[in-house]
């Protein structure tokens, strides 16, 4: 089933749409036009009350004011290029700076604040709407055109599958993600450190203070970044190596065991389960890195339903290019080449 309505108005009048997709086990998500926000995912854990297991606000102008990108569409750039620089074929290309020295998250006015197009594709059984943008030659410092697509299907296995399509007239980047933050015991219901997760990922990326990465390839081994096992997130959080005091908790990319260069296929990668509810989300996807965020600095944040986010109420499972990838000769590429078809895909399945 698919039903829309109107959510609110961007600063200039044009309206914010908002498409519920429901299938028949009365699993339903609410996404925006406005940066493909997942708004509520909710899931019918007991029968007359749903658990909505994502972040998210009430408003457009929350939405607009807010950095934290809660449930959003990220481009062209998912997380930072260093100094907002990079080189392709002999040009160098200066982006929009936006934390502290970096790009993070595609500069200033990322697809997260844009009102993309949207067309429903289905409204039976599997509902679908597909989302897109034309992202102009030099927005935000990024060369070429670049025509955007986003299908966002929910399947009968409660699966939210999201595939991304690009291509582009110039030499250009694209390393998009959505950036959910869940919280499987409800979005209300306080920190996520006793949830569980598992991450398939045998590497990570260290960073140097600026989460920017130092270029090394790490072993988990003896870290806390060795998530192979299903492992309390307040584990890792009570660390005390330096890779943790750089993130003020969990702030990573994990290099997914799994990453096959150019394939469609999503493949699992990890799980979270919350403990109380025992509702699990498993992680499919075809990107080659996975930021996991704890929401670090969220201090009284007013969400949903005047809820005060803290610190560690989410956690996002960013599927993704390594940051800096365009500095960094070792890290798999993000180049789209002109007339390239970009395609990547990422499922979050709820078990419930
Ligand atoms: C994540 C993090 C960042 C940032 C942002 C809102 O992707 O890597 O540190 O705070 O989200």
């Amino acid at each position: 089933m698919m039903d829309q309505t109107s959510f609110g108005k961007m600063p200039d009048g044009e309206l914010v749409k908002q498409f519920c997709l429901t299938n028949s086990h009365n699993v339903s998500v609410e996404i925006l036009n406005l940066g493909g926000i997942i708004r509520r995912w909710l899931i019918p854990k007991d029968k007359d009350k749903h658990t909505d297991i994502v972040l998210g606000f009430d408003t457009v102008d929350d939405y607009l004011s807010d950095d934290s990108y809660l449930g959003a569409l990220i481009g062209r750039y998912s997380n930072r290029i260093s100094k907002g620089k990079f080189n392709l074929k002999g040009i160098d290309y200066q982006t929009d700076i936006n934390l502290g020295d970096n790009c993070l998250h595609g500069g200033n006015n990322g697809f997260n604040k844009k009102v993309w197009k949207s067309t429903v594709l289905s409204s039976g059984d599997n509902p679908s709407i597909m989302l897109q943008l034309s992202s102009p030659n030099d927005d935000q410092g990024f060369p070429g055109t670049l025509s955007v697509k986003v299908i966002y299907t929910l399947t009968e296995q409660n699966s939210l599958k999201i595939e991304y399509f690009a291509t582009t007239d110039q030499i250009t980047l694209y390393n998009p993600t959505n950036h959910s933050y869940f919280n499987l015991s409800g979005h209300n219901s306080g920190s996520v450190k006793a949830h569980e997760v598992q991450i398939l990922a045998s590497y990570y990326t260290p960073t140097d203070k600026n989460a920017i990465p130092t270029g090394e390839i790490a072993k988990v081994d003896d870290t806390p970044f060795d998530l192979r096992s299903m492992t309390a997130i307040s584990q890792p959080l009570s660390s005390d190596h330096q890779q943790i005091e750089y993130g003020n908790g969990l702030d990573h990319n994990l290099c997914l065991d799994s990453y096959i260069p150019h394939s469609k296929v999503a493949t699992y990668v990890g799980k979270a389960v919350a403990i109380d509810t025992a509702i699990n989300l498993k992680i499919y996807t075809s990107m080659p890195g996975m930021q996991v965020f704890t929401a670090n600095h969220f201090v009284n944040k007013k969400g949903k339903n005047n809820t005060d986010y803290q610190a560690q109420q989410g956690v996002c499972f960013e599927t993704q290019f390594y940051p800096d990838t365009p500095n960094q000769p070792y890290f798999p590429s993000a180049t789209l080449e002109k007339n390239e078809n970009f395609y990547a895909i990422t499922v979050y399945e709820v078990l419930f």
